[in-house]
């Protein structure tokens, strides 16, 4: 088939007939920016961005079609995502925002290193961009590869204000590809993002639509034995939890987008088989974790965060909210494909085709069965498979007295691994903000994420990624942070040690040109995508040279993880959790990078 010849377009044709069912007034057809328009002939030689040095981008709000239904979202040049801005390294950019909304807005640049005063988030680097005025950002680019920008303002970026970045690298690409799509996912609600935020507050697992029922506790009667399920049952049930409290925003009322599509509209990206097509993919979720597949088609991962890793090849990976992924795949069969974005709690799946034809159909998987939490997910010693039941205590379970129990330990397994509190070392923060603490807290990087421990194929761990540069800075690290992941999850109580940001005084204070290790252990149930601005974390991963370098990373419940870091920037920078409503909840400190020399 030739690029020339290409057939009408149906997902186009269906997006016009749903804008003029909707009403002709809204100007629905220019809000899909060109990049992400499915199927056009366009898209067969890539996409079409805004390029060059200097952009003009106007922020506001409008009525779009989104799934076949009409929502009001935060645009940026009246496109939803914002559009593609490509740039070149080494180049210098000067980008002038224009505020249209009725609200202060930002633009933070997502992975970015640039100095602080252009990294936009209001109150840390600058106070934002008020109504009807304009900021310009302008900033060597000193990087190459797929990043994104979003709104740092209130909860704009789940009413739609985010888009991608791609940076081409001044010298050769390591990576060889004929064709690329940016993949940017992201969750889209019909509500007002305050009143999820709300809900949220009163009642945390309001959108946990898949709690277990009475038909599931015969299903596990059933493959698990009866005694096993009772206790199973019991003890989640002392312990005030859910297991299968994956996720706080699901598809209760999430529709998961890609590239601004619904599953019904059906993203479309073309190829010619035996091309290889490169897809920059970009969770620009607001509160979802992804599992990604395409069934069929192996996937190279070649880049992560980012920045280019060794290529490994892989059938699923899992991608924390923020993170991205630059994959290549090479179809060499005349079929299509479905690239499917599962929600890490399975309560719906973002999906997109690629294919050489149009017309040519795929199925779409069913959605998989929900994974529930273990007890290693509450850095208990053992995990529900190996945990012996008779011995353990079940009457002192109570969550909000997790860790002050002896049972906790299980009485088995070498104790140096679990937190000894007698040892004044140990002493943990208390207050209204922390409930639980992984007593036995333990590095996961190389486990597969929650959902995808049993699936039988390749899934990526992250250590699996190595750098395909030797890292910037080896030397080792001069002293050590810890920070603890906390929270009081019936109240919707995200925090840092146990304090939100409204309560925190005092920076985390990094010295100019110090090595520092950063352990983070995370105290609640839930995976959490810790990003810091302005630095990269080297991932801690037993690699000496060729560490992962990300500007996100998940930490798993119950995990205690490690990054090493260069502190070279000096500023201020936001350091928070990435799921919208825990940064939201105060889930966020400052990093300050000090130069203590030069202030002497
Ligand atoms: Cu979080």
């Amino acid at each position: 088939m030739s690029r020339d010849n290409q057939p009408l377009k149906p997902s186009r044709r269906r997006f016009l007939t749903q804008a003029s069912t909707l009403g002709a007034g809204f100007g629905l057809q220019s809000v899909l920016p060109a990049w992400a328009r499915s199927g056009e002939a366009n898209s067969m030689i890539g996409l079409q961005p805004m390029s060059g040095t200097e952009f003009d981008l106007t922020v506001g709000m409008a009525k779009t079609a989104i799934d076949g239904r009409v929502g009001r979202s935060i645009l940026v040049n009246g496109q939803l995502p914002a559009p593609l801005l490509r740039w070149r390294e080494g180049d210098e950019i000067t980008l002038r925002v224009h505020n249209n909304l009725h609200v202060d807005t930002s633009i933070h640049w997502h992975g970015i290193l640039l100095p602080f005063q252009m990294d936009g988030v209001p109150g840390v680097t600058f106070p934002g961009i008020r109504p009807r005025e304009t900021f310009t950002y302008r900033f060597p680019l000193m990087q190459a590869g797929t990043y994104w920008y979003h709104s740092h303002s209130g909860l704009q970026e789940q009413a739609g204000h985010y888009g991608p970045i791609v940076i081409e690298p001044k010298d050769a690409d390591p990576v060889a590809y004929d064709r690329e799509y940016v993949i940017l996912l992201s969750d889209w609600t019909f509500e007002d993002p305050h009143r999820v935020f709300a809900k949220l507050k009163k009642m945390s697992d309001n959108y946990n639509y898949q709690q277990r029922t009475v038909s599931d506790f015969f299903d596990d009667v059933r493959s698990d034995g009866w005694d096993r399920t009772v206790d199973d049952r019991a003890m989640w049930g002392q312990m005030r939890m859910n297991p299968t409290d994956i996720a706080d925003v699901t598809g209760a009322t999430y529709i998961y987008l890609i590239n601004g599509h619904g599953p019904r509209d059906n993203w479309t990206g073309m190829f010619v088989p035996g091309e290889r097509v490169r897809l920059r993919i970009i969770n620009a979720s607001a509160m979802s974790i992804f599992d990604v597949r395409i069934p069929g088609l192996p996937m190279t991962v070649v880049q992560a965060d980012g920045l280019n890793v060794q290529p490994v090849e892989t059938d699923e990976f899992q991608i924390g909210t923020a993170e991205t992924f630059d994959v290549v795949v090479q179809p060499t069969k005349h079929q299509a494909y479905s690239f499917i974005a599962e929600s890490n709690d399975r309560s719906g799946l973002a999906r997109a085709t690629l294919t050489p034809e149009m017309g040519l159909s795929v199925a779409v998987p069913k959605r998989r069965a929900r994974p529930t939490l273990t007890m290693k997910d509450m850095a208990m010693k053992h995990d529900m498979d190996s945990m012996d039941h008779g011995a353990m205590d079940h009457g002192g379970m109570d969550h909000g007295a997790m860790g002050h129990h002896g049972a906790m330990k299980h009485g088995a397994g070498p104790a140096e691994e679990c937190i000894d509190e007698q040892d004044p070392a140990n002493d943990f923060p208390s207050g209204p903000g922390i409930v639980g603490r992984a007593m036995c807290p333990t590095n996961r990087l190389s486990e597969r994420p929650l959902g995808l421990q049993h699936v039988d194929h390749r899934v990526l761990v992250y250590t699996d990624l190595k750098a395909l540069e030797r890292n910037p800075d080896t030397r080792p690290p001069g002293r050590e942070l810890e920070l603890h992941l906390t929270s009081n999850m019936e109240r919707y109580m995200w925090s840092f040690d146990g304090l939100k940001f409204s309560e925190v005084d005092e920076p985390i204070v990094f010295h100019k040109d110090e090595r520092l290790r950063l352990t983070l252990v995370n105290n609640t149930m839930m995976p959490h995508p810790i990003h810091l601005h302005g630095m990269f974390f080297d991932l801690v991963t037993g690699d000496h040279n060729h560490k992962p370098r990300k500007h996100t990373v998940v930490a798993k419940p119950g995990e205690k993880l490690s990054v090493d870091i260069t502190a070279e920037a000096v500023g201020d920078w936001a350091f928070h959790c990435h799921l919208l409503y825990h940064m939201h909840a105060g889930m966020m400190r400052i990093v300050s990078v000090v130069d203590s020399e030069a202030m002497t």
